[in-house]
């Protein structure tokens, strides 16, 4: 078991910018990288992990929303796009915010465009928890906390609230 320590909010480095991966990063470190990603995950337990939270600063993502945990998916480079206007109310949580959820608007249906584990491509479209759990994967390569959509008010709590925690 190799478990990655996951960055907590307000740490800097979640709002780092993940860069795209090229060919050349392929290699058996970059799948023991995917692995241990994996296992982060699993044990935490959550449904998607970026590798932002683990201060990897690649677009790299994995997730696997089924029950039995047994669908992993890794999203390599990707990007998204919205299949109709539509947007839903969906709770949400984040393992670099433990414990707090709050309902986020998001995209229903998107069409998303990735490369997997071994650089091929792939393309699929999903709706409801998938879609929601895409975008906010995407967002932390971006440098973007969920809480970042939730007032001023809430993110200044939040703030103070999670540096406090972190300190005692
Ligand atoms: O485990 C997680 N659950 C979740 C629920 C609704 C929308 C998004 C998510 S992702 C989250 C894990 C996480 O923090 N990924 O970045
Ligand atoms: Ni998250």
């Amino acid at each position: 078991m190799s478990l990655l320590t996951i960055l907590e909010y307000p740490d800097p480095r979640l709002r780092i910018k993940a860069t795209p991966l090229v060919p050349a990063d392929f290699t058996p470190a970059l799948q023991q990288q995917i692995d241990a990603m994996f296992e982060t995950m699993y044990q935490a337990p959550g449904i998607g992990l970026a590798a932002t939270q683990v201060d990897y600063h690649k677009q790299l993502i994995v997730m696997d929303v089924s029950e039995e945990k047994d669908q992993p998916w890794v999203l390599i480079n990707p990007t998204y796009e919205a299949l109709e206007p539509t947007q839903e109310l969906l709770q949400e949580g984040c393992l670099s915010v433990p414990e707090y959820y709050a309902d986020i608007e998001r995209y229903l249906r998107i069409k998303v465009t990735s490369l997997d584990r071994h650089g091929n491509p792939q393309e699929f479209e999903c709706d409801g928890l998938l879609a929601h759990c895409v975008q906010h994967e995407c967002d932390h390569l971006k440098g973007i906390v969920f809480v970042d959509y939730l007032s001023r008010l809430k993110q200044d709590r939040l703030r103070k609230k999670y540096l406090k925690l972190q300190r005692a």
